[in-house]
């Protein structure tokens, strides 16, 4: 890394020698994990591109925008609205964590049995590895399990200018009337944050634009469903793990370009793995980068992932905001009304996501299911069971698997992908 990017993290306050670290660790895992598939597609060049890049010219280019007096806003939940973000003249990025970082310091903080999400995020700010992190005007927590909405009780004290978001639990009136109250809140402390009033045209913009990125992501799913898969799973939860990082038109610019590729592979019939391997889909906890040790242990052990049930992937992104509106109150009701779909299993009750990920199971012409959910992850633990039911009363084995970032359990793991594979053929 260049000398230039040596003083922007120091600026930023990382620990330089920790951050080494971390990038020495992330190459070499990207290098086993992603450099070594074979039959990628070409177009997976810019991702690679942007992941040897996530730590240093993306967060050149925030600084640059920071230095025209643009904000950066960081969030750890799909429900932080990005059309919100923008029309107020903010670029917003994910804070999820996908690694295991500084765990002694963070236990000294958190309960041991927290799951591995919160842990990296703490375990982030504590090694000062993250400049994402350190380089938002606000950080927005959000009241959505147990375990964020208390940890961001400590977070605040780690953190400046933390924002905490409340959520509604259940889907009723009252709570669709807490998340416009909610919105209208974030929308006027990130005005008062930018010095930028939303109007109609920045709102319909900013609306238009994130929707823009959803459906490039919507086109890239649905060619998944071709058999042979024409992209792996790695490389299309690459493609949703950098929605959010990267510059909004430039992402959707470079999935467009790969659907065009996939498009023509689908033509010719070529595949990342070969016709009739077992297609599975995955379903669960969200997978921040990165954290790719199960689609990199089920694509190693004969099967193929076409489809992710996570809000990295499809629950983050499956419906688009109506930009019909013509008034600031009328968006943000279209607004309110698109991420209330959102299924997380912090909802009670969620029967939404049971039919969801049968929806989806069957149109990614998937023939099983594995369920991801994170050690200590109550919400999606508590959940597996009855998505287990439900899909083995419709003919989808169900393989539910409960882990965290370490590797120790890779082995095992890959015993039981491996005899679910087997079933499925
Ligand atoms: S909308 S899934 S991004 S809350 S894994 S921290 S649930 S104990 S991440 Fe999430 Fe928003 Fe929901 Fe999506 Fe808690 Fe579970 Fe940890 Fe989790």
């Amino acid at each position: 890394m260049s000398e230039e990017y040596r003083s922007m993290w120091t600026n930023l306050g990382l620990d330089l020698d920790a951050h080494d670290a971390l990038l020495g660790v992330l190459g070499n895992a990207y290098e086993d994990i992603y450099l070594s598939q074979k039959n990628r597609p070409e177009g997976m060049g810019y991702f690679d591109f942007v992941m040897s890049e996530v730590h240093g010219l993306r967060i050149k280019e925030l600084m640059d925008e920071k230095k025209t007096d643009r904000k950066i806003i960081g969030s750890f939940c799909v429900f932080v609205p990005e059309e919100i973000v923008l029309a107020a003249n903010a670029t917003l990025v994910g804070l999820c964590s996908g690694a295991d970082f500084a765990m002694e310091d963070v236990e000294r903080l958190l309960p041991r049995n927290t799951c591995a999400l919160i842990k990296s995020a703490f375990g982030f700010k504590l090694g000062k590895v993250c400049p994402y992190l350190e380089s938002a005007d606000m950080v927005v927590g959000e009241n959505t399990c147990d375990g964020k909405k208390k940890s961001y009780e400590s977070l605040n004290n780690l953190v400046g200018n933390l924002y905490v978001m409340d959520l509604p639990q259940v889907k009723s009136e009252h709570g669709k009337a807490l998340l416009r109250a909610e919105y209208d809140r974030f929308k006027s402390a990130a005005e008062s944050l930018t010095g930028v009033t939303i109007t109609p045209e920045s709102l319909k913009q900013a609306i238009r634009t994130v929707n823009a990125k959803r459906t490039a992501l919507h086109r890239l799913s649905s060619l998944r469903k071709s058999d042979p898969a024409p992209i792996s799973g790695l490389d299309a939860l690459l493609a949703n793990q950098v929605f959010f990082y990267d510059n909004p038109a430039r992402f959707t610019d470079s999935v467009n370009k790969i659907c065009d590729e996939l498009e023509n592979r689908i033509e010719e019939k070529k595949g990342a793995f070969p016709e009739k391997t077992p297609r599975i889909l995955l379903s669960g906890c969200p997978q921040a980068v990165p954290n790719w040790k199960l689609p990199f242990i089920v694509e190693t052990s004969g099967a193929v992932i076409v489809g992710e049930e996570s809000c990295v992937g499809e629950r983050g992104t499956r419906n688009l905001t109506d930009d019909s509106g013509n008034t600031v109150d009328e968006m943000m009701e279209a607004i309110v009304d698109r991420y209330f779909q959102v299924d997380c299993a912090i909802f009670t009750p969620n029967p939404e996501r049971l039919e969801h990920i049968q929806e989806l199971a069957t149109s990614c012409k998937a023939d099983g299911v594995i369920h991801y959910g994170l050690q200590f992850c109550q919400p999606y633990l508590m959940e597996s069971i009855p998505v287990e039911n439900v899909l083995e009363n419709n003919n989808i084995p169900c393989l539910r698997i409960e882990t965290d970032y370490s590797i120790e359990d890779m082995g095992q793991l890959k015993t039981r992908i491996e005899a679910f594979v087997e079933q499925l053929r």
